[in-house]
């Protein structure tokens, strides 16, 4: 057969809180898959490059105001202008590995006071993760590692009360690793965890939708 031709690409998303060092182990999870020669490529949301993205670059930044509904959609609707890209990626056997996804929309904005069913509605149908591994570590650590930056939800108390929202979404199929090991022991996890998965899609696993 020519599988080999057919084979897809893997959907894979880190969440976290912010400082749980998933952008640096994105950079990592990249240069190995493409070192083993897999095509693959890092995405993040909120992507600011589209004009739904730059709304939401100004609100973080504390430029613009928007209702908690209303900066809730535009994440969501950030994600659904990439999601037949994202689609035509995987099909042609491109991996990507995802810094956020729905589960960062939900966490954050149900720790506003959304209600959870709400916040989820709008992520129906965009494509599920075929791995979401979660870098788990506690909001007082992850405060301590040279501070935020000052953007928006950069405040212990919100990520607090966004750990406990990303522990109710969270279900078994998450992976959680420990985010409070030296990096090279959360980097050697992850590998091995990205490996198995994209293995997975290649042999032939479909791609499924939102939500969970
Ligand atoms: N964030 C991110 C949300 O509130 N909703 C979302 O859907 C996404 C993808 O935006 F505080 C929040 C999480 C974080 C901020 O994220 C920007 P980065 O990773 O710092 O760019």
């Amino acid at each position: 057969s020519n599988r080999h031709n057919e084979a897809r690409g893997a959907l894979i998303v880190l969440e976290g809180l912010d400082r749980s060092g998933k952008t640096s182990q994105s950079g990592r999870l990249l240069s190995y898959l493409a070192g083993l020669g897999y095509p693959v490529e890092s995405w993040r949301f909120p992507d600011r490059d589209t004009s739904v993205g730059q709304m939401i670059s100004s609100y973080l930044s504390n430029q613009s105001q928007l209702d908690d509904h209303t900066i809730h959609l535009l994440f969501s609707a950030n994600r659904w202008e990439k999601r037949s890209l994202m689609e035509a990626k995987l099909k042609s056997g491109t991996s990507l590995i995802v810094d956020r996804y729905s589960y960062s929309g939900v966490a954050f904005s149900a720790a506003k006071g959304l209600d959870i069913e709400w916040c989820k509605a709008p992520e129906v149908g965009l494509l599920a993760p075929d791995l979401v591994a979660y870098l788990d570590i506690p909001p007082e650590k992850a405060a301590e590692r040279g501070g935020y930056g000052g953007e928006r939800y950069e405040q212990l108390e919100f990520q607090k009360n966004v750990a406990h929202h990303y522990k109710m979404l969270s279900d078994a199929s998450w992976k959680m690793i420990d985010a409070c090991l030296p990096m090279e022991d959360v980097e050697k996890q992850l590998k091995e965890m990205v490996l198995d998965c994209v293995t997975s899609c290649q042999k032939g696993k479909s791609i499924s939708q939102l939500w969970l």
